[in-house]
């Protein structure tokens, strides 16, 4: 009976109906990226910690230490098993601290971790470490990637080509660049101004490299124009992740100060992609980040927020709820508050 109340109420304000459930108990994680490697399903999120570090302006309270990795044997498993500490920052050469969103894609039998840090300058980098298993333990390359900025990397393979979207705003520091240059004192845009995008680029053969300059991805509106800077409903903020459906790429990312997930549709990795609309309205927390997967012929949203922390930011906790499509391919909306 208040079943069928609820669903009667979420389907009136026409959010998709499907309950999600916390995947871990005891230990905070975030930023959940999701893959089916060897038909297991592996998360690599970021694992949030308590500190001292009071920054919000840096986003330096996400004072993350080391990556773990977890796992399910299927979707019907209750709760997530760590499988332990994959990478941590005292083996990373060249970082310095904040370990943030991470993602891994496999190639060849090896696995590729792609995770942003602080350099010793202060700047964000996007370093790579390699595993033969995809729970690790992955080893650090001496250096970041040449040319690589900002944080939030995902890897799209691709008739095999392997492609990483990157970029975060504010404490990101996507807006310290342009054209993949960093300036001393390059600010956002103003709101009259196209918003700053996520950037793609072809990785190379040994997966270690970008093959090319990173570029800018073109989300456009309804009428074919880019989305301007003071469209904070819909312009990119941080968090992309990039999914195929239906042979559409499909480019969704967290519009941050107004935290929501929403999605924009193209026919190619590089885009132009057009918006389409919320995927998830904003969570309890003020960050919002998410992966999209299919598993076993479903599709899942995995998620965060800080509910189970009582509402601390940099305590997130994984979330995983189905997601569904209508018949033209558009995903249906839910509520981050369930
Ligand atoms: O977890 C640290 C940062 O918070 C991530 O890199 C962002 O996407 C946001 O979730």
């Amino acid at each position: 009976m208040k079943y069928s109340v609820i669903f009667l109420l979420f389907s009136a304000i026409g959010y998709a109906q499907e309950s999600p459930k916390y995947l871990f108990n005891d230990l905070y994680f975030a930023d959940p990226s999701v893959h089916v490697f060897n038909k297991k399903i592996y998360i690599y999120p970021s694992h949030d910690i308590k500190t001292e570090v009071i920054d919000p302006a840096n986003g330096g309270h996400y004072d993350m230490k080391d990556y773990h990795v977890l796992s399910l044997d299927n979707m019907q498993q209750e709760k997530a098993k760590d499988l332990g500490i994959a990478l941590k920052l005292g083996d990373i050469p060249w970082a310095e601290k904040q370990l943030w969103a991470p993602d891994c894609v496999e190639k060849n039998g090896k696995y590729y971790l792609y995770f942003p840090a602080k350099d010793k300058e202060g700047n964000f980098k996007i370093g790579v470490a390699v595993s033969n298993q995809p729970e690790g333990p992955f080893k650090s390359e001496k250096n970041p990637i040449k040319g690589s900025y900002s944080i939030d990397p995902a890897v799209l393979a691709d008739n095999d080509k392997y492609y990483i979207y990157f970029g975060g705003l504010k404490g990101g520091q996507l807006e310290k660049y342009r054209n993949n240059k960093l300036l001393a004192d390059s600010k956002e845009p103003n709101k009259e101004e196209n918003a700053l995008s996520p950037k793609i680029a072809l990785l190379s053969k040994n997966m270690l490299e970008f093959a090319e300059e990173p570029k800018d991805i073109q989300i456009l509106d309804e009428k074919g124009n880019l989305l301007k800077a003071g469209d904070h409903d819909r312009r990119f903020f941080e968090g992309v992740w990039i999914h195929k459906y239906n042979s559409k790429y499909y480019l969704s990312y967290s519009t941050g100060d107004t935290h929501k997930i929403v999605y924009a549709i193209g026919s190619t990795p590089y885009g132009p992609f057009t918006f389409q609309g919320e995927i998830l309205s904003p969570v309890v927390g003020w960050t919002t980040h998410h992966s999209i997967v299919e598993i076993d012929n479903k599709w899942y949203l995995f998620y965060h927020d800080s509910q189970p922390s009582g509402g601390q930011n940099n305590l997130r906790s994984i979330k995983v709820r189905e997601l569904f499509y209508d018949k033209n391919g558009l995903i249906k909306a839910m509520n981050g508050k369930d």
